[in-house]
């Protein structure tokens, strides 16, 4: 293996075979079937992961229970002196783990790094956040009576990642849920576990040198069947998954079902609006990173153009121009742009994207297709493409993550606006203009539906301290920044009377 893999595994403690099951730094054999992980950039075996089974499962959850009532009363600003730590210790082995990231999910090492920066980053705002899980004072109606809310915590945190941001996603959650003084348990994606296994070595040392119980942190693994036991459990307060609408559907009924808590993060269909006001060279750049980035896999990646008809031939050219430099290959050379997809299934359905985008009349402007030869073994590297089409085609209403990018014309605002908002998914949204009364008009109201909306910025890249999350199909949960730590906790208000007279509230009479 080259980069120097070997050794960043050796050092985040990954050996060929691992268990999967940990409450921190014990780790539980479950005799759950082992399953293996292999890199998408040389298509090389990583290792194997032992899934967690029914008894692994339960022997979790409870030591999560027991860690729980004593988490809990440990104050919130000690709570994040640990995730400090957690913080530090990240920006220790910030090379070591973007390389991993990077190996086995495929995006580029920098982009790695990045996810990383971001894990830094919101244990800082965790750290902060500590002193600040503010809840509000009221007044009340009733004389020599005192109202006020409290956030307490919730429990046991269930989260489940997706394969795209294998362990930022899980750091948005439990460096909050932490701070909040609740307990989680993490199902990485089977796609991407070492990457989960590598977090727990780094995080379960250090509750245990603070002599903090097993079960703050724990560590799970394996397909659906294993988020099915989270979603299935109301021992489980809340579950957080971020993934496919169609795996979010699927945990918010079961969750449902129960009264439980979900909060969901799910596909996006991302639009740029390119004005004929727009500085095209930033609206090029934009584009580009936003649709061909982590090979188009970030759930936040840039799938439609919506450009006015003044400026679409120009952009078209500029575009095809941009894609015809990119260079692919291992997304650790840093010399490449695009690395591959996670892996063949994901192959398959890129080209069947295509394919169907080309039977409901796309035009194609860059062509795609899959690479073979030196450096392409894997067999999972795929040229970005780019087709001209309707927002109505099907293929466009749906997410396919992979570097496809499709051009729509408009011809005034509101029918741009009418079209990025025209699809199932609500997550992030930009538009690329100079004039103020465009960009307004796009923030406004009656604008872009999303729940990120840009001006001048593409569409993926979103900064920790904003609220991270979409409407409609996205799922309608925030994570990461601003408010987002109110899903982690429950709000209980009091009222107290310190009168000597008992009046009802709504100044109802009831004398005897
Ligand atoms: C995701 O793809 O699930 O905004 C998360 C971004 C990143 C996070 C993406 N900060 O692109």
């Amino acid at each position: 293996k080259e980069f120097g893999i070997a050794q960043s595994l050796e050092r985040l403690g990954i050996k060929s075979e691992n268990l999967g099951t940990s409450t921190g730094t014990r780790w539980i054999d479950s005799e759950g079937q082992s399953f293996s992980s292999s890199s998408p950039a040389d298509g090389e075996l990583i290792g194997s992961v032992q899934a967690t089974d029914k008894d692994g499962y339960e022997r979790v959850i409870s030591q999560a229970q027991i860690a729980f009532e004593s988490w809990r009363l440990v104050p919130a600003p000690q709570r994040g002196e640990i995730v400090r730590e957690i913080g530090n210790a990240l920006r220790e082995v910030k090379e070591d783990l973007g390389k991993l990231v990077s190996y086995e999910m495929g995006k580029s090492y920098q982009e790695g790094l990045g996810e990383v920066q971001e894990m830094i980053d919101i244990c800082d705002f965790a750290v902060g956040l500590s002193r600040q899980l503010y809840g509000l004072t009221m007044h009340s109606e009733r004389p020599g009576h005192r109202m006020y809310e409290q956030w307490h915590a919730l429990g046991v945190v269930g989260i489940i990642s997706a394969f795209n941001f294998p362990v930022a996603v899980w750091s948005w959650n439990s460096a909050l849920a932490w701070v909040c003084g609740d307990v989680c348990v993490w199902k990485p994606s089977e796609k991407a576990p070492m990457s989960g296994i590598a977090c727990q070595h780094i995080v379960g040392k250090i509750f245990a040198k603070h002599g903090l119980p097993e079960g703050i942190s724990c560590l799970v693994n394996g397909d659906y069947k294993v988020g099915e036991m989270l979603s299935n459990d109301s021992r489980v307060p809340l579950v957080s998954a971020t993934g496919s609408t169609r795996m979010g559907k699927l945990v918010g009924e079961a969750v449902g079902r129960r009264l439980g808590r979900s909060l969901l993060e799910l596909g996006g269909n991302n639009a740029i609006i390119i004005t004929p006001d727009a500085d095209l060279d930033m609206a090029i750049r934009g584009a580009l990173f936003g649709a061909v980035g982590t090979a188009g896999q970030r759930c936040t990646s840039t799938r439609r153009l919506i450009i006015h008809s003044k400026v679409f031939d120009e952009v078209k050219k500029r575009l095809a121009l941009a894609y015809s430099k990119l260079v692919i290959g291992n997304p650790l050379d840093e010399s490449n742009h695009v690395g591959p997809l996670i892996d063949k299934d994901a192959v398959d359905m890129y080209q069947n994207a295509i394919k169907k985008a080309e039977s409901e009349g796309a035009i194609k402007v860059v062509e795609g297709g899959v690479l073979s030869g030196e450096g392409y073994e894997s067999g999972c590297y795929v040229k970005p493409c780019i087709y001209e089409a309707e927002n109505h085609f099907e293929i466009v209403q749906h997410e396919t993550f992979a570097p496809i990018l499709y051009l729509i014309k408009y011809e005034d605002l509101n029918e741009a606006i009418a079209l990025q908002n025209g699809v199932p998914q609500g997550l992030s949204s930009a538009i690329m203009t100079t004039n103020m009364r465009e960009a307004e008009a796009f923030l406004s109201v009656a604008g872009s539906d999303c729940g990120i909306a840009n001006v001048n910025i593409g569409t993926s890249g979103a900064e920790i301290g904003g609220a991270f999350g979409g409407e409609k199909e996205t799922g309608g949960g925030r994570e990461s920044g601003s408010d987002a730590w109110k899903a982690y906790m429950r709000r209980q208000t009091n009222t107290i009377n310190y009168s000597s007279e008992l009046p009802l509230a709504q100044g109802i009479k009831f004398d005897i």
